[in-house]
């Protein structure tokens, strides 16, 4: 099977691993293909330019109606405009890589992929690529092959640029995962969360013992938590790659530049925050997490999710012991955060040190997973907990 990704420079399922490096060598300039690649005929590429307010709401109006769903087609991703132009205008971006595809008649924007440059580290290899995200074809063109054409156009692009290797992540499972994470949820709402079906009340349960089960104090308890603010971007810049040498797949931040884009708080878009030590006032922690809506499929009473998902984070503490309570007392605080803003649900990976408070915070495991990918890259396969590479 797989027609499209057995032509593609990825690792087949069930081949062992030798030695790490690149699959096929880079294309020399002169040789990369000059023309966008043919689409059928009625289609057109178009590159778009997301400054523009009523491009940005045709590529928000194309996801929100086309994008990534649960299996049960109850909910499905809703990103904002904001949060597309965050996610898809870091430092450095290129717009090139806003790629459209265009019904040539209407003009009606019905297919997208997206490229941004990306630092990452994996293993012992550190690498400037390009991560690809948000590839979505309308409803009622899938199965037509068209996503081979998408992906063999962004290929173009960024080999174009020089860029030979790319990063993406998806829920369903093509050659050849680098590792593999489950999702896990931490109601914050659970009376709303039950009303839409995102969970069930367990068997035996009253809803006011389920309810409380989920209550949390209404302030945060770490001394000198606060909002980050663009005067911390150094300390947390250094705090983050630091804590990012313990994994083995992680987003390298190279400039301050990069954190304040990624990290700063944009209300609405991410939060972030920090502990200051009250006798040193030096950054000892930080955490961040991103809101993103699910919209809930055909039900009268409720038409979002609010949940926010972790973000980046790092502790200065060494210790194993101290690190995991130290985690378990910022993610609570989290929790408490996120709550306030009138969040339902509180998501996060099995990535990074994750699996140090899922339990003891009451998240649980949720249907989803997502399988990390590396194009034009081989290397060994590795757990979650050595993933420290989180995608929007
Ligand atoms: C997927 N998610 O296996 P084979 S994640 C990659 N990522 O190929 P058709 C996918 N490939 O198996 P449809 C994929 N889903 O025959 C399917 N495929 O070799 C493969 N969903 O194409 C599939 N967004 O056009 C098959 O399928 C071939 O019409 C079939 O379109 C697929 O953003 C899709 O889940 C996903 O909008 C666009 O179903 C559509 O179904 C859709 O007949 C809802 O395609 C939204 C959704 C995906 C979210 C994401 C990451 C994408 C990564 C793409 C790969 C990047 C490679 C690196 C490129 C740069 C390299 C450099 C340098
Ligand atoms: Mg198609």
């Amino acid at each position: 099977s797989h027609k499209f990704w057995s032509t593609q420079p990825v690792p087949k399922h069930g081949e062992t691993i030798e030695e790490e490096g690149p699959i096929e060598e880079n294309t020399p300039h002169d040789q990369i293909r000059k023309e966008p690649y043919t689409l059928p005929k009625e289609f057109e590429w178009s590159t778009l330019e997301l400054n523009d307010e009523s491009e940005l709401n045709e590529l928000y109006t194309l996801l929100t109606n086309n994008y990534v769903e649960d299996d049960d087609a109850m909910f499905r991703f809703d990103y904002s405009g904001e949060f597309l132009k965050w996610a898809l205008q870091p430092p450095g971006y290129k717009k090139t890589w806003h790629v459209g595809v265009r019904v040539s008649a209407t003009k009606r924007l019905v297919a997208f992929v997206s490229g941004i440059p990306a630092d990452i580290r994996i293993y012992n290899s550190r690498q400037h690529l390009v991560e690809i995200n948000f590839l979505c074809v309308h409803k009622k063109l899938r199965s037509k092959r068209l996503a081979p054409v998408l992906i063999k156009e962004i290929t173009r692009r960024s080999h174009l640029e020089g860029i030979f290797q790319a990063v993406y992540t998806a829920g369903v499972v093509l050659p050849r995962p680098i590792s593999k994470a489950r999702y896990f949820h931490r109601s914050l709402n659970p009376k709303k969360l039950i009303d839409t079906k995102f969970s069930s009340l367990p068997s035996n349960t009253p809803m006011t013992r389920h309810v409380k089960k989920y209550k949390l104090p209404s302030e945060t308890s770490t001394p000198g938590i606060r909002p980050m603010l663009e005067k911390d971007v150094p300390a947390v810049r250094v705090l983050l790659n630091k804590y990012m040498s313990k994994f083995n797949f992680v987003a390298v931040f190279k400039t301050d530049e990069d954190v304040k884009h990624w990290i700063l708080t944009k209300e609405n878009v991410i939060w972030s925050y920090v502990v200051e030590n009250p006798d040193t006032k030096k950054v000892t922690d930080f955490f961040s997490f991103y809101y993103l809506p699910s919209s809930v499929i055909g039900n009268p009473n409720h038409k979002t999710v609010n949940a926010v998902y972790l973000f980046y984070y790092a502790v200065q503490e060494s210790d194993e012991k101290a690190r995991k309570s130290r985690l378990q007392f910022l993610l609570k605080d989290a929790l408490i955060l996120a709550k306030l803003k009138d969040v339902d649900v509180f998501n996060c990976l099995d990535i990074l040190e994750n699996k140090m408070f899922i339990d003891e915070l009451k998240f649980g495991p949720g249907d989803g997973y997502l399988n990390y990918y590396m194009y034009n890259w081989r290397c060994r396969e590795m757990g979650s907990e050595d993933v420290g590479v989180v995608m929007l």
